[in-house]
Formats: C-alpha cells, structure tokens, sequence
C-alpha cells in the first residue's frame, strides 16, 4: 500500500468538461459506457500521457479516441488505472470507454453494487474508479447526462442525479431513463439507483418561490416510516434559507434508503442516499436518539448541497472543509429545533468520548492530515467533530454577523469550484478585516491543548486577573464569563489566548467573583478544572485517565460506585421514574421536553435496576410489556439485561418474536446481547454470529455485533485475551468481505497503551496476527500498522 502526502498536490493535466454515462443494467454484468470531453490543463506544461483511475475488477471492452478505436498499443491497463501513453490528440477531445462491471458480486459496497434487490451506488471518497476509469479526483469538475436502462419488471424506477430528461420503453421489457445534471461536480458525487421502490412526495416552496419536489424512495413495505425524515427535510431547507441565505438550486429532491451501506447516508447531488436507519422511524420502532440522528444526517446531508457540492474539496487532505462545516451546520440546526442548551451538552461529549482519545492515540492526525494511505480510513471524529469545532472557533472570533459574511464571501468566490481549507479562512478573514492567522494551527497540529486557568481578584484595587496558559500554545477563543455567586452573569467577554501565556486584567470588579471559563465549551481543548462531575463518566473517559488501566478493575469499581449511588438515591430514584412516566395512552412527541422525561425516567431504571429485587424486576417487566414507544421499550430491555437470569432471557427471547422482521430493530436486540458483561459471554456472541438474523455483509449488523462487543471490559477484555482473538478473528473474516467495515473495527485496537502491561502484549499480539495475515486490504493494513509500536 502507497501512502499519499498533502504536499505533492499537483493540478491535473486534463480536466474533464462533460461526462455522458449509459448503464445496461444485467442480472450477470452491467456495461458501462463513457464518453468524456478531455481537456488539457494549460496551467500545466503540454502533457504527453493521461492516466485515468481504476480499479481491477473493471474490465477494459473498448476505447476510442474522437470517434476511432484506440490500438492497443497507445494504452495500457493495470490494477490501478488505464494510461493513454501516445496517440493523444492535442486540443479537446472525445474519449469512449466501455467496461464490464459486476455489482451483484461487489461486496465491498464502493463503486456501483447490489442491496438486496436493488442496485445502488456509493462514490465517495474513491468509488467510481470501480465504474469506470476516470480522473477520480475531486478537483475535477464536469457535467454528466446519465442514461440508464434496466428490466422494467424487476427496475421500474431508475434514478440519478439532476433532472429527468427522456425515459422511454424498449423491447424485451426493459426501459430507460435520461438525467441531466445542470451543475459541475465531481465523480464522488454521481449517484445511480435502480429498483422496485415505493415513493412517498411533499412539495417545498423555496424562498424565491419555486416549488421543489421531495421524495423519499424505500421498500414498499416501509412507506410508513418516512414522514419524520421528510418533515426534517422541510425544516432543513427552510432552516439554511433563513440562517445562511441559502437556496435549493434543482426542481427535485431525492432520497433513497438503501440497507446495506457503510457509513450513514451521502450527500450526492439532488439524490441523497442513506442507511435505512437513518431514514426509517416511527414510534414505536425507534428510540428518542434514533429520531434525533435522523433528524441531523437528513439536515447534514442536505447542508451538503451548498458546502461540499456547491463548493467542493481541491483534494481529500481538505475533508474538514466539507465535513467540519457542514457538521457544525447541522449541530445547530439541531440546537435551534430542540434544545440548546442539551445538544452542546451531547455534542461536547462525543468529542470528548470519541475525539479526544482518537488524538491521544496512535492514528492521531491533524483535521488536515498530511498524509493517507486509504482515504476511507479519515472519515474520523477528528475530521468531523473536532473539525466543527474549529469552524465553531471562527463563530466565536467573528460573531453571528461576521461569520455569515465570511460564509457569504466564500460562496460568492468559489461557487463551482474546488477548493482548500485556506480559502475558507481567507474568506472568512476578509469579509470581517479579522487577522485569522492563528486558527492555522489547528489545521496543522494534532493532539488535544491542555489549557490552565488561574483567577486572582484584588478587593483593594477593584481588578479581576484571569491568567491562562496552555500547551502546545494555540490560538483558543474562550469566551470568560464573570459572575457573582448564585447571581446572573455579570459580564462576558471574548479571551484569545495566543500565546503560551496570557494575562487579562478587569477593572471594577469590586467583590469577587465565580469566574466561568470556557463556556458552551468554545475550544476544543482539555481544561485542568478541579470541578467534581455529578455523573459517572464513562469507562471510555475514565480509561485514559488511569496509566496502565486493568479495564476489569475499573470496570468492577465503577459498577460499585453506581451501585452505592443507586442505593443511596434510591427514594429519589423511584420518585423520578414514577413523576416523568407518560400516564397510560399518551401519545408519542418527539420534542425537547418530552425527550428529557423519558432520559431522565430511564436512567432512573436503569440505577435502580442495579439493585434488583422482586419488586424492581416486576415493574420493569411491567414497562417492558406495556411500553409504546421505542425509547422505553430499549430502556426496559437494558435495564432486564442489566438484571439478568432467566428475566433476562425470557425478555430478549420475546423481544425477539415481537420484531424479527423488523432488521432496524433487531439491531438493538444484537448490540444488546453483543456487549453483554456476563462472564463468558464470547462464545454466546459466537453462536449469535450464527443467528438467522445476523447477516455478515451488512454493515450495520457488524457494528451492533463487533464494535457492541469491544464495549465490554468483561468479555473484550478478558484476561486471557480470548475477546482480543475473537476480534481479530473476525476482522479478519470482514475483511474478505468489506475491507472498509474491517478496518473501523480493528479500530477498537488502538487504545492498547492505554491498558496494564499483559493486556497491552495481548492486544499488540492480535494486532500483529492481523498485520502478517494473507492478503489484508489496504484499509485494515494502515490501521493496524499505525497502531503497532
Ligand atoms: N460524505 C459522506 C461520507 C462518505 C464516506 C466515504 N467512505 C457522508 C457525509 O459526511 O455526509
Ligand atoms: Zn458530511
């Protein structure tokens, strides 16, 4: 495997203008014809060969430049692409190509494949060199007219991006579909779907008054669960016009839910595609956060058609352009439909529970890395997440007002273009006259600031003196907020710590006050703050904290501590679940208040559940079997795993037949058992591996299934590293199958120096069983070399 580095970007030789793609979709192969417009980069000095992307499982049928076959002579074709060595003519050109694909053995789910029975596609980030072969970059920019042509029993409908322009019957049942997309883009972001679905339509009136078809396609059996994505569609547009200004730009707008994807959806023009569970909810079959992520990747995507596709990346190394800002767009979309106040709060600590170790670890990297060897594997919290929270940085430096005009600028400059994440600063810089020069080293540098604050009041002199210094020094914005004691805030003020040590002097502050720091959390930085949290902080959070932490230990401590907690509230508790339970009927609402009645009822449970006896059993039987809504229904299935014995099993078995043919559901029910603290639990997850409702090709059931079991201190952890073998076992099996999915669950590896010294040696044992295995894809390989020593 090859490792890229930010730093050879070169523009290409040739640019692409227009892309004409025709699809003869077949149940054995799929022909895919390509007729590009070539033509050369004169950035460039004259090149005298072109080297197009693709894949081995592309099979090369014919090439023809300016309407002549190409002899063999001029090209050759390899396991990474296909070079034009000679014979180029100069100027613009036209170059056909048609290959052979076979998207019904594509298991890896990149390129175009099959989902149970439709076809669909995934192109980002390298995903159409296994279509076709292309310049499969995302600074290459182009117009495409797709043509597809299927069986019309088996595909009645046939999607792609932009409009539909022609659609037609042909002989032997099969029939066709024209599409145009008016906008440049690249390859990433070509989508094609052909299929059986049903459609559920809205109609959405843009602020200029054009009237934009909405539809949500999905198996014919799951039509019902669509309307909360579509609402969340409509508040999406119409949240992005009235915060950013921002139009949608096509007369449709499509979303598909495909099951077996592997991530969360994708932001491809005007014809999202998402994971199943990411669009299919109702109340009964989806939980509270489940509603909650729909309602912010339905958004996230949407943000996409403006920062992403709009405006894309000049090159992958600039991911957090479209990643971190679309993310912060969605978080506060999020914040002002719901709470504000509560999604910080869950935002904050994903970062902290996901992102602040990813930086602390062996694959930590900068938002901006420097260097990749497959670009699936920086899709990462540090990207993403923490990459918002720098965005969240130029908000705090420029304001509301100011940020918009940065955002304005930036469109206004590189709209249809393909850009880097210094574009973005500069815009930002000029609209508002802000010297952002500071902010560059969050892009550079990896690894999580520590930040120390000291306040000194003098009553004499009347002055407040905040003191912070920071290591690596980086420039933070902190908002500080001055208050007095049980009072209302006094002041607030904006601190740039730029240096290694700065000082800040506040006039007229008579008595002394209860400085706060840091508020809504502005910097993504580690403060050394003597605060006593209320909640027990997660295994995850607690483990970095401990040098050479046996997880088994901290995990038995813990466990007590909540114990003693819950025995100590236990009046307390019992009044909090019964005071917040839903009297009997009343009707499912997906809303702040409502949710935070639930959250606070079944985490009640749950405690109280740690107590066990005959009298919590029964009623969280009762709950169980009374529950009408999801979110309970989930918290009352924990809260009897968390008991155990024969409740336990009688409860999952029941579950079991009440939803198995509901696949989204039973992604509960495996992640359940998968993550299960009972002793020994490993051969019971092996035997679940065997399950009919466990289907290895689909993402989503490895995640429930392996990542669920890395959860457990018990059962991965077990001392005798026979949770270790497991995983590697089944990393290893995955990756003949989904080297992207394999290579998020060796993931679970990195934290080993984090761990006593025997569990260290065994996680590098299983790490190193996994680098010298026969044939690991390049995904696995990166990850388990960075995480070796
Ligand atoms: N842009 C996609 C992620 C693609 C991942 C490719 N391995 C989803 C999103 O962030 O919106
Ligand atoms: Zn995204």
């Amino acid at each position: 495997p090859v490792e890229k580095f930010r730093k050879d970007y070169k523009p290409s030789p040739y640019l692409i203008s227009t892309v004409h793609l025709d699809f003869q979709l077949n149940e054995e192969s799929t022909l895919v014809q390509s007729k590009l417009r070539i033509v050369p980069n004169h950035a460039e000095s004259s090149p005298v060969s072109l080297f197009l992307n693709g894949h081995a499982d592309v099979v090369l049928e014919s090439i023809r430049v300016n309407g002549a076959d190409l002899e063999a002579s001029h090209y050759a074709a390899d396991a990474q692409g296909l070079t034009i060595k000679s014979g180029l003519p100069s100027g613009e050109w036209d170059l056909e190509i048609a290959t052979r694909i076979k998207p019904q053995e594509n298991t890896s789910l990149e390129g175009l494949y099959r989902s149970g029975g439709m076809f669909c596609s995934q192109c980002e980030a390298e995903g159409f060199r296994h279509i076709t072969y292309f310049l499969d970059r995302p600074d290459v920019m182009a117009k495409y007219t797709s043509r597809i042509e299927a069986d019309k029993a088996k595909y009645p409908v046939l999607l792609s991006n932009g409009n539909l322009v022609d659609q037609g019957d042909l002989e032997g049942g099969r029939h066709f579909t024209v599409w145009e997309d008016p906008f440049v883009k690249p390859c990433y972001l070509f989508a094609l779907v052909a299929g059986d679905l049903a459609v559920q339509e809205d109609t959405f009136r843009t602020m200029s008054g054009k009237d934009v078809a909405l539809r949500i396609y999905t198996d014919a059996h799951n039509t019902s669960k669509v309307a909360f994505a579509m609402q969340s569609l409509k508040r999406a547009m119409k949240w992005d016009e009235e915060t950013f200004g921002l139009e949608y730009d096509l007369d449709l707008f499509n979303i598909v839910a495909v099951d077996d994807f592997n991530m969360g959806a994708m932001e491809n023009k005007s014809l999202n595609l998402f994971n199943s569970r990411l669009v299919l909810a109702t109340p009964d079959t989806a939980t509270d956060a489940d509603f909650g992520r729909i309602e912010g990747v339905v958004g996230h995507e949407y943000f996409h058609n403006w920062t992403g596709n709009r405006v894309t990346c000049r090159d992958w190394f600039q991911l957090t352009l479209k990643e971190g800002l679309t993310v912060y767009r969605d978080q506060e979309f999020s914040a002002d439909l719901n709470s504000r106040g509560v999604k910080r709060v869950e935002d904050v600590a994903r970062l902290r529970a996901a992102q602040f170790p990813e930086d602390a670890g062996p694959l930590a990297h900068a938002i901006r890395p420097d260097s990749v060897i497959k670009m699936d594997n920086f899709y990462t919290a540090t990207v993403y997440e923490k990459g918002a929270e720098v965005v969240r940085l130029y908000e705090a430096l420029l304001g509301r007002a100011g940020f918009r005009a940065g955002l304005d600028l930036y469109f206004a400059r590189h709209d249809g273009g393909a850009v880097t994440c210094d574009d973005f600063r500069a815009a930002m810089a000029d609209a508002s006259g802000a010297d952002l020069g500071g902010l560059e080293g969050w892009y550079a540098r990896a690894g999580t600031p520590r930040v120390e604050v000291g306040v000194e009041h003098d009553a004499g002199a009347g002055t407040l003196t905040v003191t912070a210094t920071q290591a690596p020094p980086v420039l933070t914005a902190r908002e500080g907020g001055v208050t007095t004691a049980g009072q209302a805030m006094l002041r607030q003020a904006v601190l740039r710590l730029e240096h290694q040590r700065q000082t800040w002097v506040f006039e007229r502050v008579p008595a002394r006050p209860v400085p706060s720091v840091l508020r809504g959390f502005s910097a993504p930085v580690r403060l050394t703050f003597k605060a006593h949290a209320l909640a027990l902080p997660d295994l995850a959070e607690l483990v970095p904290e401990v040098p050479g932490a046996d997880p088994l230990l901290l995990h038995h401590v813990r466990e007590a501590a909540a114990r003693a907690l819950a025995a100590a509230l236990r009046p307390e508790l019992e009044r909090a679940a019964r005071d917040n339970s839903d009297p009997p009927g009343a009707p499912y609402e997906f809303e702040a208040g409502a949710c935070a009645r639930r959250a606070l009822k079944n985490a009640a449970l749950g405690a109280l559940a740690r107590l066990g006896g005959e009298g919590v059993t029964q009623d969280l039987l009762a709950r169980f079997r009374a529950a009408t809504n999801m979110t309970d229904e989930a918290a009352a299935l924990a809260a009897l795993d968390r008991i155990g014995g024969k409740v336990r099993q009688e409860a999952l078995d029941a579950f079991y037949a009440k939803w198995k043919h509901e696949p989204l559901v039973l992604l509960k029910w495996i992640a359940m058992q998968a993550a299960s603290n009972l002793p020994g639990n490993t051969a019971a997850v092996r035997t679940l591996m065997q399950h009919e409702a466990v289907k290895l090709s689909n993402p989503n059931t490895c995640y429930s299934l392996f990542l669920a079991f890395a959860r457990s201190p018990v059962n991965f952890h077990a001392a005798d590293g026979s949770g270790y073998e497991f995983m590697a076992d089944s990393v290893l099996q995955i990756d003949q199958i989904n080297h992207q999915v394999a290579a998020r669950m060796v993931g679970v590896f990195n934290s080993w120096r984090n761990y006593d010294a025997e569990r260290g040696a065994l996680m590098t044992a299983a790490l190193r069983r996994m680098a010298s295995a026969n044939g690991i894809s390049a995904n696995v390989y990166e990850i388990v070399t960075k995480a070796l020593p």
